[in-house]
């Protein structure tokens, strides 16, 4: 068992002590009680419109039947929506006010065209068809609906053995168990566990069958458990209203598509943030962080932004700074350089704001009542780094105005380019607001032996317990008693924190700088986050199984609309090691985000540390930087369509059996393959190759899919990745940081596939503006045997130019190559027999207008 830091001790404790809270889950069956029927059906446009009553006695299962319900079916242009809400209203639903939709969003068939809804009356059961083969994909006519005060159940049969993947946030397999998974959906700050609730909730799954894809969500934040057992997926809620999406695909990208429609795109990202990024947990002074920065260019490692985690506050005061380890003076210094040399600095705050009345950011806020209460309207005060701290309560009228202000006037002294949200679950270490009635800095709950966390008492939990981890719902976070804004209660809206901070944040950094693209790094997600910010996959474990567990983390969270997302390089709790390290380096330098991260107390794990890893980090990076061009229209697509950047390969070949399972390897975009080393003392990696042409990224050798291959990968070697036949890929020539590379030449690397043919797409503009207009270009490669070519928009004008073509996979030597018509010098041809690949060197062709090439 790994060694385990303070903090996780309390964690064990509250879980231990939570066992004991798990009720009976098993007194009544939802086949025990009456079910609904149908009494009445309207259909309006595209609409349908219904009445259900209880058929019969109350079962009171986990609380009160809802005797009399309201069905409304809508189709819309992203989904089928199914709604299923108490008739009196009173059952609270998550505003759609934050959501983000699409609403120039267009698809190509209409949804009444793609899905059917199809329903029983007595007792009331419905199904989702695709209209065009019938097939059933939602079914729950074999389960009783409960409609209950406190706890809805609905259960949908599934095929044996199904395809299910999502349902987080949670560290598992890509593919999820469909006979023995609990997906409880509670945000909660842990320790990356393996298969428990954490920080984010994402209650959408897409499940692919017979080579198709659809997706599911539910939308409702409060407490709930989704488990698949027995060719099912059951929903048990503590509240709400069970308001179900039905995504029809037909593949996994146009599910991901419409899901993003709805609930709102990802964003578009700066440019720079695509660069290496380096932090810890435990930089005690700015001196250490300077001289982490110096080290990272003595060593020739990229280091694009440098972050620095709580150390930089004051006593953990959100927007002030230690006067002694962090003075203003040398902050503002570092920050000037930093930008000086075209790198930029990323700080954390946490949501909880210390009780101190000599602490403008308090006494404003209370000032402006923008705190979370008690129920009998006292600030709730819970305890995090701070101490006794309240929780910005972001439904508050002023808060957004009073975090603005905060945000700026912090950013008037310091320039940073960047926020990273934390704890924003609410973590909170004490239970209760244990702080109401006390006042000084207490120690943290681990630090004392006679702490007894004692569960509040006042909002009882209700009858049914979600498998939280921690049992009880108010443990380590704002208890479920404390009220929000108009009455709501931490038991209603808890899931949507993290959530709500990110879009206040967001919109706080536009205040401070309208016209630049924010960056904003969270930790507790929800439906629709992605539109906001990107995230990290929280405190995982410097091991060889979280390593592993990375990918399906990145891939989860692709498909939840959240594509800028990265696990914390080389581990974050415990130390790691030279080879695990350098490892994670290799395969860190892929993640859309791509940050080395440590926990405080373990050893140094920055990328110069040791000489081997140093090494392999150049690598690594030198291969990001190279596709930078590549990797950024990836986000330009993500944001557009909600199309991943990370690809399942289960999602892009579903009709191959040995890619439903696969999640060791994945697809950078669509056209590159990678096959990272995953466990220690490995120098190979076994791989497996779908359908079709993969040209080795390094070597140009060719493999034909389907295959399985032993792939040489030692440690001082290459991450191994592979071009997929029919891919043009833009690079451009790396540098130490972004702002140069930048300015490098491009070339294009064009694999042909079988037929000799390949496409691609380059997207430009200046990487950091919102309101871009026409300076942006969207350029489509065209390559065949016997030519490129590039059309389409050019509204950005790219100083750098076009330098090499290799074409890969050319079966002959060209006799002649012209350029827009014109031959070129045969001193600029390269033709390699043995190896098919052209090389047309030295163009210096414009980025900015049309290109063909042929020979
Ligand atoms: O309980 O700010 O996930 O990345 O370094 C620890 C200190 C609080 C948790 C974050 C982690 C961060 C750490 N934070």
């Amino acid at each position: 068992m790994v060694k385990r830091i303070n903090i996780l001790c309390v964690c064990l404790g509250f879980s231990a002590l939570a066992n004991a809270q798990y009720r009976n889950s098993t007194q009544v069956g939802s086949a025990d009680c009456p079910g609904y029927s149908v009494t009445s059906v309207q259909t309006r446009g595209n609409s349908l419109f219904s009445r259900l009553s209880l058929r019969g006695q109350p079962c009171n299962q986990y609380g009160k039947d809802v005797k009399d319900l309201l069905l409304e079916v809508d189709y819309e242009n992203s989904r089928l929506r199914v709604k299923i809400s108490d008739a009196d209203q009173k059952h609270w639903e998550v505003p759609v006010s934050m959501w983000s939709p699409d609403k120039s969003y267009r698809p190509k068939t209409s949804m009444g065209q793609l899905l059917e809804f199809a329903y029983q009356k007595d007792p009331f059961s419905f199904q989702v068809k695709r209209k065009d083969t019938g097939e059933v994909l939602f079914d729950t006519s074999k389960h009783r609906l409960v409609f209950e005060d406190t706890y809805l159940e609905l259960t949908s049969s599934l095929p044996e053995n199904a395809n299910i993947y999502g349902l987080g946030e949670v560290v598992d397999t890509f593919r999820r168990d469909p006979t023995n998974t609990t997906q409880a959906m509670w945000g909660r700050d842990v320790a990356d566990p393996v298969r428990e609730n954490l920080y984010g909730t994402h209650p959408f799954y897409i499940e692919l069958r017979n080579g198709k894809a659809h997706g599911v969500q539910i939308l409702n934040s409060y407490g709930m458990d989704v488990i698949l057992e027995k060719n099912s997926v059951a929903y048990k809620a503590i509240g709400g209203v069970l308001d179900f999406s039905f995504y029809p695909g037909s593949d996994a990208y146009e599910v991901i598509n419409q899901y993003t429609a709805t609930v709102g795109r990802p964003h578009q990202i700066p440019y720079w943030s695509l660069g290496f990024h380096q932090c810890r947990y435990g930089y005690v002074d700015i001196d250490e962080v300077e001289g982490v920065v110096k080290n990272y260019s003595l060593a020739k490692i990229p280091l694009e932004t440098m972050w620095t985690d709580i150390e930089y506050m004051d006593m953990f005061k959100d927007f002030t700074l230690d006067p002694i380890n962090y003075p203003l003076e040398r902050v503002q210094k570092f920050v000037s350089e930093l930008h000086d040399n075209g790198q930029q600095y990323v700080l954390i705050i946490d949501p909880a704001i210390q009780r101190n009345e000599s602490y403008a950011t308090w006494t404003e806020g209370v000032k402006q009542d923008v705190f979370i209460k008690n129920p009998d309207g006292s600030i709730y005060i819970g305890q995090v780094w701070p101490g006794y701290t309240a929780f910005p309560d972001w439904f508050a009228p002023n808060t957004q105005q009073w975090w603005t202000s905060q945000i700026k006037n912090f950013m008037d002294d310091v320039a940073i380019d960047g926020l990273w949200i934390d704890m924003n679950e609410p973590a909170s270490f004490c239970v209760g607001s244990c702080g109401s009635n006390r006042t000084g800095i207490p120690p943290y709950p681990w630090e004392d032996p006679n702490y007894k966390p004692d569960i509040p008492q006042t909002f009882p939990e209700p009858p049914y317990a979600i498998h939280n981890a921690y049992g009880n719902l108010s443990v380590k976070t704002v208890s479920t008693e404390a009220v929000h804004h108009g009455g709501l209660t931490e038991y209603q809206v808890h899931n949507l924190y993290g959530h709500m901070e990110a879009i206040a944040t967001r919109k706080s950094l536009l205040s401070v700088n309208p016209n630049k693209r924010p960056f904003l790094l969270g930790r507790s997600t929800f439906a629709g986050s992605g539109a906001h910010e990107g995230h990290w996959t929280g405190d995982n474990w410097s091991t060889w199984e979280q390593l592993r567990y990375s990918i399906s983390g990145v891939l989860s969270f692709q498909m939840f609309g959240i594509p800028y997302v990265g696990a914390d390089i080389c581990g974050f709790n415990g130390n790691t090691t030279e080879e695990l390290c350098l490892r994670w380096m290799q395969l860190g330098s892929l993640y859309p985000f791509s940050r080395n991260h440590n926990g405080k107390g373990n050893i140094a794990q920055e990328a110069y540390v040791w000489p081997s890893v140093a090494e392999a980090s150049r690598k690594a990076l030198h291969t990001r930087y190279e596709i930078l061009p590549y990797l950024y229209t990836q986000f330009q697509h993500a944001h557009e369509t909600g199309h991943p950047v990370w690809r399942p390969l289960a999602f892009e070949f579903p009709n191959d059996q040995e890619m439903l399972n696969n999640d060791l390897q994945f697809l950078v975009g669509p056209g590159i393959l990678a096959s990272p080393v995953l466990a220690e003392g490995a120098t190979t990696v076994d791989a497996k190759f779908p359908e079709g042409i993969w040209y080795d990224y390094y070597n140009w050798s060719p493999i034909n899919g389907t295959a399985k291959r032993t792939l040489s990968a030692p440690l001082d070697g290459n991450l191994p990745l592979h071009i997929r036949g029919g891919h043009i890929i833009p690079t451009q020539e790396p540098a130490i940081t972004i702002a140069q590379s930048r300015e490098n030449p491009f070339s294009l690397l064009v694999a042909l596939d079988e037929q000799g043919n390949a496409e691609g797409g380059l997207y430009l503009d200046d990487g950091q503006s919102i309101h871009v207009g026409q300076q942006f270009s969207k350029i489509f490669y065209r390559a065949t045997s016997r030519g490129v070519q590039a059309r389409g928009h050019f509204g950005y004008r790219s100083k750098a130019l076009l330098k090499n073509i290799t074409i890969l996979g050319l079966k002959a030597q060209p006799n002649e190559v012209r350029v827009d018509g014109r031959a070129i010098s045969p001193n600029q041809i390269f033709y390699h027999a043995e190896k098919r690949t052209l090389i047309i060197a030295q163009l210096s062709a414009s980025m900015n207008r049309p290109l063909r090439v042929t020979f």
